[in-house]
């Protein structure tokens, strides 16, 4: 959580961060520290932090939006390719929701802004047959999902967190954000979506995790 937003929402100004004594600083982040965590928003075995880890295999790639481009194909009638300034163009919704990684911490409270899961589908007209999605990143990075998981209205391919873009470490410039599912399921730097008729292990999957992944009923390993 950003101090300066924090101060913010106690009446104060962000600016007050830079001229604010070490100690108020300090009594400031106790105080936040403090807040009683709703512990039924929490699912068995996680823990909550307050920042936002980075986790990465391999490294943030480099981002060039000349030659970026966002696939939607597999059983669609209508195959897409966005390029960045066409994707950036289409609607947005923003989304409030906690975030549930397998290696057990919890991030409570994202506001995360992004075209919807929904939208995209709807563009690309899903054939009946489909029923999995797999998210291909860049690097090779692959999660496979159930397609309803994919079409609920809380799954955005995001790039906004809280008011800002994403970082490159986050997955700038998108990441699939599938709140429900652990944390492995939302690829960052999102460069397809490939819609089939069986389900099959992507990055993780094969390596032992669970092909859904429920936090709540703690599917953490196939
Ligand atoms: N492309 C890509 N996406 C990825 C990963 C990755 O290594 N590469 N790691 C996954 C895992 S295991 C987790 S827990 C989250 C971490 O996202 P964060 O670094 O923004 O916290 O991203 C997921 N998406
Ligand atoms: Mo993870």
């Amino acid at each position: 959580m950003n101090l300066g937003r924090f101060l913010a929402g106690l009446g104060g100004q962000p600016d007050d961060e830079v001229k604010m004594p070490d100690a108020v600083r300090e009594e400031a982040a106790d105080a936040l520290d403090a807040r009683p965590t709703d512990r039924s928003r929490v699912p068995p075995g996680q823990w909550v932090t307050r920042g936002w880890p980075v986790l990465t295999y391999g490294y943030a790639p480099n981002f060039d939006p000349a030659r970026w481009d966002l696939r939607i194909l597999g059983l669609v009638e209508n195959p897409l390719t966005w390029d960045y300034e066409t994707f950036m163009g289409l609607p947005t919704k923003k989304v409030l929701c906690d975030i549930h990684c397998v290696t057990t911490w919890s991030l409570l409270d994202n506001v995360f802004e992004g075209v919807p899961a929904a939208y995209v589908a709807e563009q690309a007209r899903i054939k009946p047959e489909a029923t999995h999605v797999i998210a291909h990143a860049e690097q090779g990075y692959t999660a496979n999902l159930p397609l309803a998981d994919f079409l609920r209205d809380d799954v955005l391919l995001a790039y906004k967190h809280n008011g800002d873009n994403l970082s490159v470490d986050h997955g700038w410039p998108l990441r699939l954000m599938v709140p429900h599912l652990y944390f492995w399921k939302s690829a960052k730097w999102l460069r397809g979506l490939e819609f089939v008729n069986a389900d099959a292990p992507g990055f993780w999957e094969q390596r032992g995790y669970h092909m859904r992944g429920d936090p709540w009923t703690e599917e953490r390993y196939g």
